[in-house]
């Protein structure tokens, strides 16, 4: 660990920084809020505010109010530093730091909501993004808002709903309606096919469900005033530790409590259906297009499906991180037989060379310098599965081919979820854990395999050959 000696990040010190590391290329006190952030994290800072930050240098106006979900610590950390913090890139041979001045203000939605609902309501606000992961996107089988999930159900019943996202939100644009009903972009980032739609049914679903806005008639003004554009987002950001403060530190002398590492790679696709202005996004490499699907299918099925994979076979093989399970031949072997026989051959068309950005992902999962952790990739599997790999396993039985690797992608995370149910009931991070662990300990492995896929791929249930082969590498030591 190196001595913590660097420079304090303030605006204060921002003059003396720009030796040290890229700074804002535009007067930060020129800078007003445009956009409104939810899911404020290491994520949005590498990837929505970096582009924000190059499009600041066009046009001061789209500064970024960001809100975390629950956590109150980071918020501080960044007002401590005026919002500033910097974004370590690198790669095997590379390293740069550059500070950004795109946050303005960092707080929390858990315990400043109104403050949420009173920026997505002021008319000088035209977007909000939300990186919010899966599981706040409470979805029934057949896509619509599951009124049965707790918080959705607590925020209908509320004059002020603020336990779930969807709840918050919709309430935020029942006040923006109310006070002025200037259109309002709702962009989510979040890895779900279909997003922009997505969250559009919820907020709408919510809105109509709600007595108070249904009454308001919230859900017409939404379909008047309201775009909710699809997003394909992509860069690998590990959760911020204390090594990279330690890096920056040492690469720079800048002290940042709040810095972030990532790889060169950035993409966002963004359905071009804005209700009103953006950033000039663009000018860091933003695509607008009129369907992200293609793309969508592409990175949901090979980059984060080859993720979930790696992420129980490289537990299950004693890994930590995703640089050394890719480095386990045995792994890297089944991940490309996956990629090259199931996922890619199944892919929609698309102009792009497949199996070149299969190598290129590969490459990128082999990054020395920014490895992400395993756990954190296996959380979440009943939100990740069905979304990354159940297309796939759809479209091989559709044409009657074989889908037995991503079969046993279901099985090892079978068996992940039985080791943790036996060793670390903890280690298992899912919204539905509780569950997980009560049918792991109830059922026979059979039985288990049948749970599995009836919560994350009910079609996939019915499929004879699939089902067995689930259950077979389920019942099987798979290592
Ligand atoms: C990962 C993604 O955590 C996960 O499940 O698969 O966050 C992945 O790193 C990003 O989608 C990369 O763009």
């Amino acid at each position: 660990m190196v001595s913590r000696t660097g420079i304090r990040l303030s605006r204060h010190t921002l003059p003396e920084l720009s030796t040290r590391a890229d700074v804002p290329r535009y007067d930060l006190s020129d800078v007003t809020v445009g956009q409104v952030h939810l899911g404020l994290g290491g994520f949005h800072r590498a990837h929505q505010a970096l582009c924000t930050d190059t499009a600041l240098r066009a046009d001061t106006r789209w500064g970024i109010s960001a809100y975390t979900w629950r956590n109150t610590a980071l918020p501080a950390r960044l007002t401590d530093q005026d919002g500033l913090f910097s974004v370590l890139t690198s790669d095997r041979d590379s390293a740069e730091v550059r500070v950004l001045g795109a946050i303005q203000a960092a707080r929390c939605a858990g315990t400043d909501a109104n403050r949420f609902r009173e920026e997505v309501a002021a008319a000088t606000t035209s977007i909000v993004t939300l990186t919010v992961t899966e599981k706040a996107y409470p979805t029934t089988t057949d896509g619509a808002l599951d009124f049965g999930h707790p918080a959705v159900a607590a925020d209908l019943a509320s004059g002020s709903p603020r336990e779930s996202v969807i709840g918050l939100l919709t309430s935020a644009l029942a006040e923006r309606a109310h006070n002025h009903g200037g259109p309002i972009t709702i962009l989510s980032c979040d890895n779900l096919r279909g997003n922009g739609s997505l969250i559009r049914r919820l907020v709408t679903g919510f809105a109509e469900a709600h007595p108070g806005y249904r009454q308001k008639g919230l859900s017409r003004w939404l379909a008047d005033y309201a775009t909710f554009p699809a997003t394909v987002v992509d860069r690998i950001v590990p959760d911020p530790d204390q090594a990279v403060v330690d890096r920056v530190d040492q690469l720079t002398g800048i002290h940042d409590r709040a810095a972030v590492l990532t790889e060169p790679y950035l993409q966002w696709i963004i359905e071009d259906d804005f209700a009103g202005p953006r950033p000039a996004w663009e000018l860091a490499g933003a695509r607008f297009v009129d369907n992200v699907e293609p793309f969508e299918d592409l990175k949901l099925r090979v980059l984060n499906g080859a993720h979930t994979a790696l992420a129980y076979l490289g537990l299950l093989a004693g890994h930590h991180d995703v640089r050394a399970a890719i480095a386990d031949p045995a792994i890297a072997e089944f991940i490309s037989v996956l990629l090259a026989e199931e996922v890619l051959p199944m892919l929609p068309p698309v102009d792009t060379d497949v199996a070149a950005y299969a190598q290129s992902v590969l490459k990128r999962f082999a990054n020395p310098s920014v490895s992400y952790s395993l756990d954190k990739l296996a959380a979440d599997g009943t939100q990740k599965l069905p979304q990354r790999l159940a297309p796939t396993a759809q479209a091989l039985r559709a044409e009657g081919r074989p889908a037995r690797h991503i079969a046993r992608v279901w099985a090892s995370w079978a068996h992940w979820i039985l080791r943790c149910a036996d060793q670390r009931p903890d280690r298992l991070r899912d919204p539905l854990a509780p569950r997980l662990i009560a049918i792991a300990e109830s059922a026979d492995s059979a039985g288990f395999a049948i749970q599995l896929l009836k919560l994350t791929a009910p079609d996939l249930l019915w499929d004879n050959e699939f089902r067995r082969s689930v259950i077979e590498q389920t019942a099987t030591d798979l290592l």
